[in-house]
Parts: structure tokens; C-alpha cells; sequence
């Protein structure tokens, strides 16, 4: 079959990459997105038609959508990422790795023919703001019109990028295929993928700064601006330039007084960054806004301080547990221009999930695909048949939405988006917003308090480096609810060796201008359960009662309770004024205040040796699945090792 002739681009580096592509893939037709609106919805429109999207109606959802994916493709597939750096100690422990020269064969084998009778799109897209100068960009080639209009949403996409890329500016080169090419007459599925798990692969190339994605459609897969781009290859560009890409979200709080602090926060995938990012606080005064819910690019200063912009221009969140209650300005923010992927869709047109604080339909459509019952004994619950009980469906394990499904939305729909920090302005500067707190945590039943202050920058790097939590459906894996170790919540993103990722978050420090500048470190966690399984603090807006312990710590304002672990602040110093909701799960029971803010001292032991195992792990490995103890292996750096023998020594006393 000929190969399509190559559209012509300003840029000698965008064409190279799309004519190679476009003789290895062979697709039928190559469309350049352009980023319109209008172009946006006739992709949708498009997809509609060929059954791979349901328009959902547009007075309650104007220009929404729903799609629904192969059972095999709802997650992140982290035995099947790989980062092939030219050595595979540059990958580390927590990586899978294998031989660059010998995964581009592989892969180009895979690429042959792979979009024969699809049409490869060419995505121009920007992380963060077109020219500012912590943004960068990338091209995506896709055979997935799901993959367009989510990008579309996610990242800025279109003509103004190339504009911006002019006759030879840099890009990431991403290449994406769904691995399923189409005979002569072929009719297209639902949801094209690769079947199995063992023909998807999601490489990233760091030395090449290039990343190759086939087989699964999936967001964290597929939408390479995002992980594989935003943090892998981002985290390796930032290490060799002196800054930073995290798995944090970012959002501005205003005091009565008016005071602005901004803070990031580092949690694993599914631990309640969107809800964070977006939180009403009850406490009354204060003001919380977005920049950004996942990720944050943070460059420093000439001032010593830490300059954060979110790369991203939408919300990819998960759909279950989001709720009026929990997040009513997420919600609001899926209200249009939004793709639901894998939640009911209801018989008027709208859709719902579990934990959505409203009332199931009486039937509708589940994820995949089949009629599904609202519960004869919970109207919040849906179940596979009529009339069948909350237990019933419990047992089953079935749930109407996937745990994993997700929204995607566009951020200019949040009501509370900071603008000015979103487009990357402080202060009318481009410069991104100064971090004045940086926040990392996890779900954590047991041991870990409610808040602990770092007693300096290298125990913070040390608290972020011992983070860990239960495995969330974010991932396809079988240890789902187990606590595994998720330093920095970037286990699935480092993009190079770990233990060197921890030697440059301690050189942040080492090479400021004024490392007194540098925020504040803090691990939190509202996930403690009493023996019973009752959680112990509400969450949610109830979240800036801690919010406002950490500024008034920044201010000096109020003193801590020194302990081995770190600065605990005293029970009555947690402000809960406005704690008066009417629903108990809303409101801080103070009896629990006490254990929340006291050191577990047996916990803490036991924490203390499962982070030096997973630091003994860490030294060992030149990857994760090898098994040859490395001879040039990158060690944990030795500052923390010593926090962790002074946290122990001290436990012991
Ligand atoms: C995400 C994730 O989708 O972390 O943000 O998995
Ligand atoms: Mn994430």
C-alpha cells in the first residue's frame, strides 16, 4: 500500500517525525489538529457515529460525551512501562527497564502497518502556558480520535503551538498507536486496543527524550503530555537543568487577613489531590483556589524560593467518591465540554456514579456496557439485577462505574481556578507562583499522624522518601489495599534511577540562592481508621483546619510538640471553629484529635524498618526485574540514611 503523502510543516524537526511515523504506521489519512472548538466537536461528532462515543444530553451536558473502554484497558499498566535509558542502572529499582537499541526494534515491529485504515492525527500541544518559559512542548502522532479531544482538554493543543515552535523550535516526540490496524472494510470497535496485556508497552526513551506508547488508549497510557511526558521524561530534563517535575497539585489559600500562600501537594494516584486542589474550607475567612490537581513544574528563583506552574490545562479525575459533598466545584466543573469515560450513563441522557451524593436511576447503563438496577435497600447503590441487595452486590465485588473511571474537564470550567497562577502569572510576571508549603501524604489507616512538620529540608525530603499507602484501582494490579512505598507519590513516574532522584531534591537545597526560601515540608494523612474501620478526621474542607496550622507555622504564629518524628502541632491548636455539621461523618469528632496527633512509638518502629528495607531495596537493583546485584549501583543518599538511624535512635529513648 502507498504511503499518504506527509503534510508540510515550518518546522524541519515536526516533519522528520511525522513522515517517520507515517511510513512505519501507514495510516490511510494524516489530519494536523488545529485546536478548534468546532474541530473538537466534530471529532466527537465523528465518534459518535462510528458508536465510540454517546453524546449525553446537551441541556443538562452540553458538548459532553461518554465513552466506555475495553475491560482490559481502564488503568495504568505498570508492568508494562518502561523507562530504556542506555544504562540500565539510569532506570533504577523502581523501573522496568530493557536495552533501548533493542526495545526500538521491537517496538518499530509492532508500529508496522499499525495504523493501516485509521487516520494518524498530528497533536502540536504546550505543558503549561504557550511561551512562558517553563513550558514545553510536545508533538503526539495518534491513531485515537479519543486521544485528540482528551488532549484537547488536557493539555493546549493546536496551530498556535506550531506557530510558537517556529522553523526549529524543541519538542518531545510522542508517538501513540491503539495497536489495532484496520483490514480493507473493516468495522472499528468501541474501544480499539491491544487484547493483551504483554503487546502494550509504554516506553520512554529519557537520554532521547522521546516516548513511544502502543497498544492501550487508556489516559495515564495514552495522553502522553501527561505522565509519560509531565513526569517521567520531565523528571530527567529537570534533574540535568536543576529543577523540579512532581506528582503535586498546586492551589493558592487566602487568611481572613489576605494573605496568599501557595502550596503543593505530593499524593499517590487516587488519594485525593482534585479534592484538595479544590476544597471549600470550613473554616470560616479562608479562601482556596485551583492552579492545578496532579502536577506541578517548580523552577527556582533568583530569591532562593520555588517558582511552581501546573503544565496542564484540564482535570483527569476519578469519577467515584466525587460528590457534592466531597467536591461540589469538580462536579461543577464537569458540567460541560467534558468526556466521562467508564461511569452509567442514565436513561435521560446524564450519567452517575457510585458515591456520587445522588440518588441512582432506577436503571441504566453500567461501564461495560450492560443494563444495570438501582439497589432494593440503598438508592445510592446499582447492582446487575433488578431488585438485589446492598449486600447482594457487595459480595459480588460489582460496581456500576469502574473504581478507575474517570472525567475529564476542562480547568476554565473550575469555579474556583486561580487564573492568573493557572496561566502562569505572579504578581503579573510569568514566573509561576512561589511555593511557600509543599505537602506530601498517602492513605494510611494506622501510625502516621494527622500532620508532621519537617524539621528541616532534608528530613521533608527524608518524610517524602518514607511515603507510602494502599494501592488504589489506578493501576492494574493485584495488591489493591496493600500499603506499598510511594516516595514522593512518583513510584510509577520516576523517569530515571531513585536513589539519584533523592540526591537532587537534597541539592535543591545545596544549590539555592537562600534555602531559607525553600517551603516548608509536610507529611499529612486524613486516612487514619479506628480498630473498628471508622476514619478518625473527616477530610475534605475539613482539611483547613491543618491548612491554617501550617500557615500559622510559616508565620511563626504558633509553637510545635517536638518529637522524634517530626513537629506535631498540639490538639488545641487545630482551630474548630464552624465545626457544626450536621452530619457526623463532616465533623471532627475532638476525641479522636488526641491519637491523631501522638507518635505511635511500636508503629513508627515498624514504619522505620519498612523504610529501610524499601531503601536496602533501592541500593540493590540496577532495575526492578533484575536480580544481579549492581557493582556500580546508585545508593540512597547517605543525609538519609542518617535521618532514618536519628529517627530510630530516637524512638529507642
Ligand atoms: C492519574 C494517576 O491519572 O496518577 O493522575 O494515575
Ligand atoms: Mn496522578
Amino acid at each position: 500500500m502507498a504511503t499518504v503523502k506527509t503534510p508540510k510543516f515550518a518546522n524541519g524537526k515536526v516533519f522528520a517525525w511525522v513522515d517517520k511515523w507515517n511510513r512505519i504506521c501507514k495510516p490511510e489519512k494524516i489530519v494536523v489538529v488545529k485546536g478548534t472548538k468546532e474541530e473538537h466537536l466534530a471529532i466527537c461528532e465523528m465518534m459518535v457515529k462510528k458508536g465510540q462515543f454517546i453524546k449525553l444530553d446537551p441541556k443538562k451536558r452540553p458538548d459532553c460525551y461518554l465513552a466506555r473502554s475495553h475491560e482490559s484497558d481502564v488503568a495504568r499498566v505498570e508492568g508494562r512501562t518502561f523507562i530504556c535509558s542506555k544504562n540500565e542502572i539510569d532506570a533504577g529499582p523502581t523501573n522496568h527497564w530493557m536495552d533501548p537499541v533493542e526495545m526500538k526494534a521491537k517496538m518499530t515491529k509492532a508500529y508496522t502497518g499499525c495504523m493501516k485504515g485509521r487516520t494518524m492525527y498530528v497533536i502540536p500541544f504546550a505543558m503549561g502556558p504557550i511561551g512562558n518559559p517553563i513550558t514545553q512542548y510536545g508533538i503526539e502522532l495518534t491513531d485515537s480520535p479519543y486521544v485528540v479531544v482528551n488532549m484537547n482538554i488536557m493539555t493546549r493543543t493546536g496551530s498556535d503551538v506550531l506557530k510558537h515552535l517556529g522553523k526549529d523550535g524543541s519538542f518531545v516526540p510522542c508517538i501513540h498507536s491503539v495497536g489495532a490496524p484496520l483490514k480493507k472494510g473493516q468495522k472499528d470497535v468501541a474501544w480499539p486496543c491491544a487484547k493483551r496485556i504483554e503487546d502494550k508497552y509504554i516506553t520512554q526513551f529519557p537520554e532521547d527524550g522521546e516516548i513511544w506508547s502502543f497498544g492501550s488508549g487508556y489516559g495515564g497510557n495514552a495522553l502522553l503530555g501527561k505522565k509519560c511526558f509531565a513526569l517521567r521524561i520531565a523528571s530527567k530534563l529537570a534533574k540535568d537543568q536543576g529543577w523540579m517535575a512532581e506528582h503535586m497539585l498546586i492551589l493558592t489559600l487566602t487568611s481572613p487577613e489576605k494573605k496568599q500562600y501557595h502550596v503543593t501537594a505530593a499524593f499517590p494516584s487516587a488519594c485525593g489531590k482534585t479534592n484538595l486542589a479544590m476544597m471549600l474550607p470550613k473554616l470560616p475567612g479562608w479562601k482556596l483556589q485551583t492552579i492545578g490537581d496532579d502536577i506541578a513544574w517548580l523552577k527556582p528563583g533568583a530569591d532562593g524560593r520555588l517558582y511552581a506552574i501546573n503544565p496542564e490545562n484540564g482535570f483527569f479525575g476519578v469519577a467515584p467518591g466525587t460528590s457534592n459533598d466531597s467536591n461540589p466545584n469538580a462536579l461543577k466543573s464537569c458540567k460541560k465540554g467534558t468526556i466521562f469515560t467508564n461511569v452509567v450513563l442514565t436513561p435521560d441522557g446524564d450519567i452517575w456514579w457510585e458515591d456520587m451524593g445522588i440518588k441512582a436511576p432506577k436503571e441504566g447503563v453500567d461501564w461495560k456496557g450492560n443494563k444495570c438496577y438501582v439497589c432494593a435497600d440503598d438508592p445510592y447503590r446499582m447492582g446487575p439485577k433488578p431488585g438485589m441487595t446492598k449486600k447482594e452486590i457487595k459480595e459480588m465485588g460489582y460496581v456500576a462505574a469502574h473504581k478507575n473511571s474517570r472525567f475529564t474537564a476542562p480547568a476554565e470550567n473550575c469555579p474556583v481556578l486561580d487564573k492568573a497562577g493557572f496561566n502562569g502569572l505572579y504578581n503579573g510576571k510569568p514566573t509561576g507562583v512561589p511555593i511557600d508549603a509543599m505537602l506530601f501524604g498517602g492513605r494510611r489507616p494506622s501510625t502516621i499522624p494527622l500532620v508532621n512538620e519537617a524539621k528541616s529540608w532534608t528530613h521533608g525530603v527524608f518524610l517524602g522518601s518514607a511515603a507510602g499507602s494502599e494501592v488504589t484501582a489506578a493501576v492494574i494490579s493485584d495488591q489493591i489495599g496493600q500499603v506499598r512505598r510511594d516516595p514522593m507519590a512518583m513510584l510509577p513516574f520516576f523517569g530515571y534511577n531513585v536513589c539519584d532522584y533523592f540526591q537532587h531534591w537534597l541539592e535543591m537545597e545545596r544549590t539555592s540562592a537562600d534555602a531559607s526560601k525553600l517551603p516548608r515540608i509536610y507529611f499529612v494523612n486524613w486516612f487514619r481508621k479506628t480498630a473498628d474501620g471508622k476514619f478518625m478526621w473527616p477530610g475534605f474542607g475539613d482539611n483547613s483546619r491543618v491548612l491554617k496550622w501550617i500557615c500559622q507555622r510559616i508565620e511563626g504564629k504558633v509553637k510545635a510538640n517536638e518529637t522524634p518524628i517530626g513537629n506535631l502541632p498540639f490538639p488545641k491548636d487545630i482551630d474548630l471553629a464552624n465545626n457544626d455539621d450536621p452530619n457526623p461523618n463532616f465533623r471532627v469528632d475532638p476525641k479522636y484529635l488526641k491519637d491523631l496527633l501522638t507518635v505511635d512509638v511500636e508503629g513508627w518502629k515498624k514504619e522505620i524498618a519498612t523504610v529501610g528495607a524499601s531503601y536496602d531495596e533501592y541500593d540493590a537493583k540496577p532495575s526492578k526485574d533484575s536480580n544481579v546485584r549492581s557493582t556500580t549501583a546508585h545508593r540512597v543518599p547517605k543525609a538519609l540514611r542518617q535521618v532514618l538511624a536519628d529517627v530510630s535512635a530516637k524512638l529507642e529513648n
